[in-house]
């Protein structure tokens, strides 16, 4: 594993967690962490379970007892890491977004698609697909539970950036972040609509807005945050991001991805209206899932709250009785578990490339189209299809 900050440590928790709940035909073993340093890899492995620590991946990908590459860096070196250790031969799962711009997105599907002819197989980190709730969501939308999709609705809504003393990070840094709230959380949602109703998003009209331009720069970092300096620098991402889309059979899609929404910690909403009833899912309520069934009896209509802890549900059993809720972590758990499964199958684990590629397509599209004053811009490969009126 490469990196070791926050999602290292998910991921790392999930390592260790994954085989003891979960039956799997081959055990991982969390053989080395690398990280610039030297004494704080050292210190992180201790803490989270790494055998040993080196400090060049690149001497690490020659090494014929490493099987599984896992990327935990902040986007900027996603390309360069995950290229390479799929040209060694190692399999590979990488951080979300997948990459900073489309250029390097292509270039890992690619090297994605030509390691797989050979067995090698890259995931990308959406995790929330593996919430059980939002498996089910899917599962309910694939069994035509509300019918045809009509309308997709998605807000990710966090606040971390709404004090303006809030100091500047890698996340706050185009260089390394690629964008802001765009791709660290509105990424999230599309895969989401993807993943949930099994259509790509074809074309978009979007804006982009950086609410506080400057911050203070940080002294020091203690998590996803940091301690605030005298001095201070600009904030090179977006903030907010708003976009309309169309999925690719015309239905309608409204997009909102911000730190800025203060009480909103973690508000990963999706919402599909179909032609026979609707779901609802909010990440702060994990383990619920809404559904309305409009061919309920008149009369006893209504949102049902469906609690996702019980044991017919996806993941589910693994854990704990019904009711007792499973968390964020989960999500990683599940992953870890699905992608050992995978490879030992040798099958392609989900996402891919191919599906991070997606993503990348779409976040592409709405900065051309923000830069192009909210224009409606298509995803290349729906260029020149008429949407209008498809999904009716
Ligand atoms: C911070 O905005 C963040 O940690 C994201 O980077 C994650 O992808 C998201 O799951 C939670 O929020």
């Amino acid at each position: 594993m490469i990196g070791y900050a926050f999602m290292g440590r998910a991921h790392s928790q999930a390592w260790r967690v994954a085989p003891r709940f979960f039956d799997l035909p081959r055990q991982p073993v969390m053989q080395v962490l690398v990280g610039r340093s030297q004494d704080r890899a050292q210190e992180a492995a201790r803490q989270l379970g790494w055998a040993e620590v080196a400090t060049d991946w690149r001497a690490v990908l020659e090494r014929e007892d490493i099987d599984l590459v896992d990327v935990c860096t902040p986007g900027d070196t996603h390309e360069e890491i995950a290229v390479a250790a799929l040209e060694a031969g190692k399999h590979v799962l990488v951080e979300k977004p997948m990459a900073n711009t489309l250029a390097e997105a292509e270039r890992m599907a690619a090297a994605a698609e030509r390691a797989a002819a050979s067995g090698v197989r890259a995931m990308v980190g959406f995790t929330y697909r593996r919430v059980p709730a939002v498996a089910l969501a899917q599962k309910m939308v694939a069994e035509g539970r509300i019918g045809q999709v009509r309308q997709v609705r998605c807000q990710y809504l966090q606040d971390w950036l709404a004090d303006e003393q809030t100091p500047l990070s890698w996340r706050t840094d185009k260089e390394k972040a690629g964008s802001g709230a765009l791709g660290d959380i509105g990424a999230h949602v599309v895969d989401l609509t993807h993943f949930i109703t099994g259509q790509r998003v074809a074309a978009v009209s979007g804006m982009l807005q950086t609410v506080v331009p400057e911050r203070p720069r940080a002294e020091s970092f203690a998590g996803l945050s940091g301690v605030a300096g005298s001095e201070r620098g600009p904030v090179t991402v977006d903030d907010v991001a708003l976009f309309t889309a169309r999925l690719e059979s015309g239905a309608p899609a409204v997009f909102e991805a911000t730190r800025m929404a203060w009480g909103r910690k973690n508000a990963m909403r999706i919402e599909v209206n179909g032609s026979r009833g609707s779901l609802a899912f909010d990440f702060e309520e994990m383990n619920v899932l809404q559904h309305y069934d409009a061919d309920a009896p008149a009369g006893e209509q209504g949102f049902t709250r469906i609690l996702v802890t019980e044991p017919e549900h996806p993941y589910v059993a693994a854990w704990w009785p019904p009711g007792h809720g499973l968390g964020y972590e989960h999500g990683f758990v599940h992953q870890a578990a699905d992608l050992v499964r995978a490879l030992a199958a040798g099958e392609q684990p989900t996402p891919s490339f191919a599906d991070g590629l997606a993503v990348q397509r779409v976040l592409d599209a709405v900065e051309r189209s923000h830069e192009d004053e909210g224009r409606r811009h298509a995803i290349p490969e729906h260029e020149g299809t008429s949407l209008e009126g498809a999904a009716r």
